[in-house]
Formats: C-alpha cells, sequence, structure tokens
C-alpha cells in the first residue's frame, strides 16, 4: 500500500476536469454534431492536425478563474481535484518547454491556468492531481492512436515518451508545487518491465503523489473503476468511480443531461458504502465557464453533506 493513501482513503468526494481544445469545439465540427465524448471530437471527425491546430488561435478562456473553480470545489465537499493537462488530443494545458502546442505558445491567452488551480487548490486544503494521457497522443506522430494522419508501422513509441510524455510528466511534477494524483489513462506501448521503469522514474520527483491504476500493468496505488461503474460491496483496497455531470468527459453544448443533486448523492452514497469515492467530472466550456446547472447542482451537493455528511 502507498504510504501516503490515507488522504484518499477519507477524501470520498473529489472533481475531474475535462478542459482543453475540444472545450471550444464543444461537440461540432464543420456544422455537424458529434455525440458521446466531447474530447473525442478530433477522432470522431478525423480532423487532421493541421486543422485541429488551427483551434488553439481561437482558444481563449478568459472566463476561467482558478479561484472560482476551487471554490466551487470546495462549496461541493470536493477534497481532491484531477484536471487533464493533456487529453489525447495531444494539446498541453499548460506551460510546457516540450511543446509549442500548449496555451502559453499557441494560443492568446498566453497563461498558464493550472499555476493559479493548484494554488487556489491547495489552499483550500484540497488535493490537486493532474490527468495526463501518456499515450494516445494524436498530435504527434509518433504517439499513440492517430492513424488519420499518421501510419501505425512507422510509429516510434518509445521516441515519443522519451521526447514528450516523460519530459512533461516531470514538469508537472515539479512546477505545479504537491500534488496529490497523476491520473494516467489508457495504456499502451509499454511491456510491464517498462511501465515499472517509467513509475519509477516518476517516483522521485515526489514520492508522496499517488499514481491511479491506468498507468497499465496492473500498478497504480489505487483502483479505478470506470467508466461509470461500480464494484461489489466485497471490494478491498482504495479504489474511486468516476462519473460524469452530463454525458461528456469534455464540455458538448448540446448534452444537457445533467444528474440531479439527488442522483449525485446517490451516487456518493453508492461509492461511500462500498468504501470508495466518487470522483464526478465537470467540462467547463472554451470560455472558460463551468456550465450554471452544474455550479448550482453541486452547490446544493454541498449544501446535503453540510447538514448530512460526516465533515
Ligand atoms: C478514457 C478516455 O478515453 C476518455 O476520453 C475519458 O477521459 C475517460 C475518463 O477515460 O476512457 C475510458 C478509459 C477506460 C475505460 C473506459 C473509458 N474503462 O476501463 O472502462
Amino acid at each position: 500500500e502507498h504510504k501516503n493513501i490515507q488522504w484518499f482513503k477519507d477524501a470520498k468526494f473529489g472533481m475531474f476536469i475535462h478542459w482543453g481544445l475540444y472545450s471550444k469545439l464543444g461537440g461540432e465540427w464543420n456544422g455537424k454534431r458529434y455525440y458521446g465524448s466531447g474530447e473525442w471530437i478530433m477522432n470522431q471527425a478525423k480532423i487532421p492536425v493541421t486543422e485541429y491546430k488551427k483551434v488553439a488561435q481561437i482558444f481563449n478562456p478568459v472566463k476561467f478563474n482558478g479561484k472560482e473553480w476551487a471554490q466551487l470545489a470546495e462549496d461541493a465537499g470536493m477534497k481532491y481535484m484531477v484536471i487533464t493537462a493533456k487529453h489525447h488530443e495531444g494539446f498541453s494545458m499548460f506551460d510546457s518547454k516540450y511543446t509549442d502546442f500548449d496555451i502559453v505558445d499557441a494560443t492568446p491567452y498566453k497563461k498558464d491556468p493550472m499555476k493559479s488551480l493548484s494554488m487556489e487548490a491547495g489552499k483550500r486544503g484540497i488535493q490537486f492531481g493532474f490527468y495526463y494521457s501518456q499515450f494516445q497522443d494524436w498530435y504527434e506522430p509518433n504517439g499513440g492512436k492517430n492513424t488519420w494522419d499518421f501510419k501505425e508501422s512507422e510509429k516510434d513509441y518509445q521516441k515519443y515518451y522519451k521526447q514528450k510524455a516523460i519530459p512533461q510528466l516531470k514538469e508537472l511534477m515539479t512546477n505545479y508545487g504537491k500534488l496529490g494524483i497523476i491520473w494516467f489513462d489508457t495504456p499502451g506501448g509499454l511491456t510491464k518491465k517498462e511501465t515499472e521503469d517509467f513509475v519509477n522514474s516518476l517516483r522521485k520527483y515526489q514520492p508522496d503523489c499517488l499514481f491511479s491504476s491506468r498507468v497499465g500493468h496492473g500498478l497504480g496505488d489505487y483502483k479505478d473503476f470506470g467508466d461509470s461503474e461500480l464494484p461489489p460491496f466485497t471490494i478491498n483496497g482504495p479504489w474511486e468511480s468516476i462519473y460524469t455531470h452530463n454525458d461528456s468527459w469534455g464540455y458538448i453544448k448540446h448534452d444537457m443531461n445533467f444528474k440531479t443533486p439527488v442522483e449525485i448523492v446517490y451516487l456518493l452514497a453508492n461509492a461511500a458504502a462500498r468504501g470508495g469515492n466518487l470522483m464526478l467530472n465537470v467540462g467547463p466550456d472554451g470560455e472558460g465557464n463551468i456550465p450554471e446547472y452544474t455550479i448550482n447542482y453541486l452547490k446544493e451537493v454541498g449544501q446535503w453533506l453540510k447538514i448530512n455528511g460526516e465533515s
């Protein structure tokens, strides 16, 4: 068991945030609407890298306010927060030396939102973490799974890990203070031994930071159930269940299927009764606004927790 697992076991409730260039598209490309997961639109519409990178030029989330986001998490009764530093689209939502395809270098916004968000979370005693798509990177010729621009047979995954994923993970683990979690996703391209080396090489930057199980090969510090599934009551060991507030992880403007406060409390109770956490996802839009429904419903859940919860 990880020596710093206790906060996670006690947390019960966390905020997941999917935010990237796909949030600007909002589920629409060339006048056509896409459904499902907004953060997959580049793949769904098979958008070429040369087209997709232009979205960065119009991504200007001036409404983003790290203080308000962290305050919402606190008001909702959430004890941790995990935000997409880089999703499968390959765009870095933080300042990175290892690519120009990041929010500081490629957008008119030119600022690093992860700086204030990590600080504001810390101030409130909320454990802060990053989601990082370690294998899938549709922007990079050597990254995982973009087969509409690049030939699979010509990909050199080791090169991608060495030149982008590992250096960027180091940046995330050294530039944003103490991290609670790195949330890996959809593993690939590495053997079990290579995954162990990968994990061990990162541990040294922050020995207290937890790694999600989707780092692959049964490694990682706790189990994830997903998406939107709950384990049996007999489950042992630390775990988390992930759900999203509406149907998509990333913002989709025509997805209004938001879970009500009662439904959220029910999910929370269901996870807590089995000894696990609920990490509920919110999808801010391309301007940096969290949807009104999400703000209002989360505040109601927080009210309920204040009256009926343990702490
Ligand atoms: C992954 C991502 O592809 C998706 O965009 C989103 O970020 C989600 C939280 O994670 O999708 C998955 C990964 C694993 C499972 C399901 C969806 N799974 O193991 O059931």
